[in-house]
């Protein structure tokens, strides 16, 4: 294949390792876990690997509350652990990408705690303000977990930052000094190794001014350090000094990116970034509320990305999100709708990330009990779903509609107990009951299931230039149809994908279409002079004859 970066031709996979695969039987993944399913990721035909936070933490948000960036968090194991991990993957072909969290560190990593000393060198290293008066934050900015977004420090009579937990205070990258232990965290991990970082909340790290924000439903102050040309300074400086003397990848989280910016960040800043405008096309006003009627943005907000950017990270699911097939498939036609979201993740222009357990379909828990919490955005919108009177079943559903757990329940190896996580039945978070229906053992045997059709579509993707390098081209059709064109070196690909559980007619244009088809979810489907598709059909195309 044409000379390109693994990163482009690659296919990605997201472990959020605490729900991975635990060895040693504590409830909990772990590294030595990971590395005994390299073959697995291997026969899936993944070349690279993105772990959710390995470094010690006292997981107040699981792991992107760092307490030492350069460690490994005991629960997960040791320092030589996560060196045999990047060995074996190696040996396999596999490459380790870390997540980078510097937009905040724990308030129990060192510079923190020294940094509630006024006079202390580390002071600088965070965001500290005076109140206007006794009592008063300095802003009204809230954090994205609820509440003010400043916490006061009564033995200097100043408040600290924290977009998120307060247990999650805001490194303040005006510091030369921040940005020098940053690019020395860097050059630590790739000199290790690591081929590159999926940098957290990467958009919002250089706050412009303090001042006010403007009142909002969900979240204030956001437009005061939302991609601001400081946080463009700051990556272009973490380019220019580190990761452009390394064969290395880098993704942002770009929470809300526009077209424009999301461009600057991939010139001579990140490689690509992640999109959010897919993943909040089911959202009504706040993220508690959802509505049925997506498909129009869905396909739009893809379709527009294709279009807008020269690479995409593309992806449907992560530990952050629901799982996709619950929310953009089905639970009745479960099988035929992951295979069309699938199809729709790999045939995409961009690098295409795999989220553990998309691949065998994994579902939402059915609904968690409160009890059962443990992401801690959870019990903060519980108690004010409670504050504004809604019953205790009201605010069980609200919660579920965004709940982060849902992505992070145990992985389903086999229909063992625990799902073959662990061989403790007490896992962190509680094993999904269709555990035995859905596993990867289950479905390597069965020619049929999702993770076959995995297998099958990333073989067909990665020895397929068209899909990997071809330019993208949307057909406009009605919103139930998503159909684009791939088209390199004078092949052309056509996708055509029925988004919905309804049988659909085809329009005229593409009725009149001759093709071969290279892989469809209906055994046999055909395709020239096709009258409709039937619920959820997927078919790649070859137009080249
Ligand atoms: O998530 C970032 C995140 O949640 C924000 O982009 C948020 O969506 C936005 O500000 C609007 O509310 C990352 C991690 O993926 C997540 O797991 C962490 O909890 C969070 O950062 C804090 O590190
Ligand atoms: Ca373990």
């Amino acid at each position: 294949m044409e000379q390109s970066k693994l990163w482009q031709k690659g296919i990605v996979y997201q472990i959020y390792p605490r729900s991975f695969a635990d060895s040693n039987g504590d409830g909990i993944g772990d590294i030595p876990g990971i590395i005994s399913k390299l073959d697995y990721l291997k026969s899936l035909g993944i070349s690279i690997l993105w772990l959710s936070p390995v470094y010690p933490t006292p997981n107040a948000d699981f792991g992107y509350d760092i307490s030492d960036y350069m460690g490994i968090n005991p629960e997960f194991g040791t320092m030589d652990d996560f060196d045999r991990l990047i060995k074996e993957a190696k040996k396999r072909g596999i490459r380790i990408v870390m997540d980078l969290v510097v937009n905040h560190t724990s308030d129990e990593h060192p510079w923190f705690k020294a940094s509630k000393d006024a006079n202390s060198p580390y002071h600088e290293y965070y965001i500290y303000k005076k109140g206007p008066r006794p009592g008063v934050p300095p802003n009204n900015w809230t954090s994205n977990f609820g509440g003010p977004a400043w916490e006061y420090v009564p033995e200097i009579d100043e408040w600290y930052l924290h977009l998120f937990s307060k247990k999650q205070p805001d490194l303040n990258w005006r510091s030369e000094k921040v940005i020098e232990e940053v690019e020395k965290v860097l050059r630590f991990w790739l000199d290790r190794g690591v081929y590159g970082f999926r940098c957290d909340v990467i958009n919002q790290i250089y706050k412009e001014s303090f001042e006010d924000g403007k009142w909002k439903p969900w979240l204030i102050g956001q437009e005061r350090y939302l991609m601001k040309e400081g946080n463009h300074a700051i990556l272009k400086r973490l380019h220019d000094d580190v990761f452009a003397h390394y064969d290395c990848m880098t993704v942002g989280e770009t929470y809300n990116v526009d077209f424009k910016n999301a461009r600057r960040f991939m010139d001579g800043e990140l490689d690509m970034v992640f999109q959010f405008d897919t993943m909040n096309a089911d959202k009504v006003i706040v993220p508690i509320f959802v509505t049925k009627r997506w498909h129009k943005k869905f396909k739009k907000t893809l379709s527009d990305w294709e279009e807008q950017v020269n690479w995409n990270a593309v992806y449907l699911e992560n530990h952050d999100q629901k799982r996709s097939v619950s929310r953009f498939g089905s639970k009745t036609k479960h099988d035929l709708s992951a295979k069309m979201l699938a199809t729709l993740l790999l045939t995409l222009k961009g690098t295409p990330f795999i989220y553990q357990g998309e691949e065998i379909g994994m579902e939402d828990y059915p609904l968690f009990k409160k009890k059962e919490y443990k992401d801690p955005v959870n019990f903060w919108l519980y108690g004010l779903l409670r504050k504004f009177h809604f019953s205790d079943k009201q605010c069980l559903r609200f919660v579920n509609n965004m709940n982060r757990d849902h992505a992070r329940t145990p992985m389903q190896w086999d229909d063992g107990p625990a799902a073959g996580f662990s061989s403790n039945q007490a896992t962190w978070l509680p094993v999904n009951p269709n555990y035995k229906k859905y596993n990867v053992k289950a479905e390597e045997a069965n020619p049929d299931s999702v993770l076959s059709y995995y297998r099958k579509l990333i073989k067909l993707r990665s020895s397929d230039e068209v899909l990997v390098l071809g330019s993208y081209e949307k057909m406009d059709t009605k919103s139930s149809i998503f159909a684009y064109y791939r088209l390199y070196g004078g092949k052309m690909h056509f996708v055509l994908l029925n988004l919905t559980d309804r049988r659909v007619t085809l329009p005229k244009a593409i009725r009149e279409m001759k093709g071969k088809v290279l892989l469809s979810n209906y055994e046999g489907a055909g395709f020239t002079y096709k009258k409709f598709l039937r619920p959820y059909e997927s078919l790649i195309v070859d137009l080249s004859e």
